[in-house]
């Protein structure tokens, strides 16, 4: 039947049937490494879980009443929002429910929340909802992970020394944007993977395979609060001052961008390339952000994506350690043209 023959070439054309779903690239991965218990697979797609929940939730927050303030402080002193606390909760039980974590450093949780299991190899430390401060007026949040592999036995109860070691001994970070789509990037350490969720699948599909930060980006673009200025250490000051002058390499200034949740600012840059910077301050010498649950996973993201990250000191983020699970630290992330203009005006490049 000639008819029958016109419909299929066509539709063929369009629909792609041999997608990558993320489940589908974790069993390749797997696959991949040599002695793979299986155990590393059983943690990420836990994660892959937890994101559609709370890409889920946040989706609905407004129908099923779950904006505004919950009514408690968080560990790091923030108000906490009602998404807060659920989403705090959907990554506790989903960790819990794995079986292969032994360890969970959560934004919201002052102590560290060791799980009861024989199996566990894995630390995983979060921001559950991060951005959360702008849920109300509907700006995309995020959450960011990162995740240890536990070196002591399974036997043994998980401790802090289990996280409080330097950025280089992550195996893997990650974070999901609930923006118009929801998307998640990925490293396991050989570069980064962006997935986007398919909400009818139910799967996060591999779209953005090998994301490289762009060196040709039209916009040179700077993403800091600048409402912090009067704040900020003189050299800070006039090194922003420098980028609003036209550059010497196009004769044009940079331009602001500046969301003020960290995943939508950090996905922009990896994106369009660019500047982020959370520096220290007169009012908190080593900014706002958090090391284990922000700095080291974005870090690992931008360095396997080809950017660097540094404090303010010019020290590379990875490099650091912390010695509390909720340490803060300054700093620039980006694009290496632009993180290295930073490192030259402090001369440490
Ligand atoms: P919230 O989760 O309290 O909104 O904090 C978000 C955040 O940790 C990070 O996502 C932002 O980049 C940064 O704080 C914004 O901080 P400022 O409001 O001080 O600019």
């Amino acid at each position: 039947m000639p008819i029958k023959q016109e419909c299929q070439e066509p539709l063929a054309d369009k629909i792609d049937t041999n997608i990558i779903s993320l489940s589908r690239f974790i069993i390749e991965k797997q696959k991949q490494a040599k002695n793979a218990t299986g155990d590393y697979s059983l943690v990420l797609n836990a994660l892959g879980f937890a994101f559609k929940f709370i890409a889920h939730t946040v989706r609905r927050a407004e129908l099923i009443h779950l904006t505004g303030l919950f009514g408690t402080s968080n560990a790091t002193g923030d108000q906490q929002k009602k998404l807060d606390v659920l989403g705090d909760e959907i990554f506790i039980n989903t960790m819990a429910s794995s079986n292969i974590v032994k360890i969970l450093v959560s934004e919201e949780q002052e102590e560290l929340i060791r799980f009861e299991t024989t199996e566990g190899t894995y630390a995983v430390c979060c921001d559950p909802i991060d951005g959360s401060s702008n849920i109300d007026a509907g700006v995309s949040v995020g959450t960011i992970v990162s995740l240890f592999k536990i070196t002591s036995p399974p036997s043994e109860p998980g401790c802090e020394q289990d996280v409080l070691r330097s950025g280089h001994d992550m195996v893997a970070a990650c974070y999901a944007l609930y923006g118009a789509s929801t998307h998640l990037l990925l490293t396991l350490g050989d570069g980064v993977n962006g997935f986007t969720l398919d909400t009818n699948l139910g799967e996060f599909i591999l779209t953005e395979p090998d994301v490289r930060l762009p060196t040709d980006h039209p916009k040179k673009i700077y993403s800091v609060n600048e409402g912090n200025t009067c704040y900020w250490d003189e050299s800070v000051k006039t090194f922003f001052d420098a980028l609003k002058q036209p550059q010497d390499e196009d004769n044009e200034p940079y331009s602001a961008r500046y969301v003020g949740s960290m995943v939508a600012d950090m996905h922009r840059t990896v994106l369009y390339g660019g500047l982020y910077a959370y520096p220290g301050s007169s009012k908190s010498r080593n900014g706002k952000l958090r090391l284990l649950y922000e700095g080291f996973p974005m870090a690992f993201l931008i360095e396997q994506a080809g950017g660097k990250a540094v404090n303010d000191k010019g020290e590379r983020i990875l490099d650091l350690v912390p010695t509390k699970i909720h340490d803060k630290t300054s700093i620039w992330i980006g694009s290496s043209r632009d993180v290295d203009k930073y490192l030259k005006h402090i001369g440490k490049l």
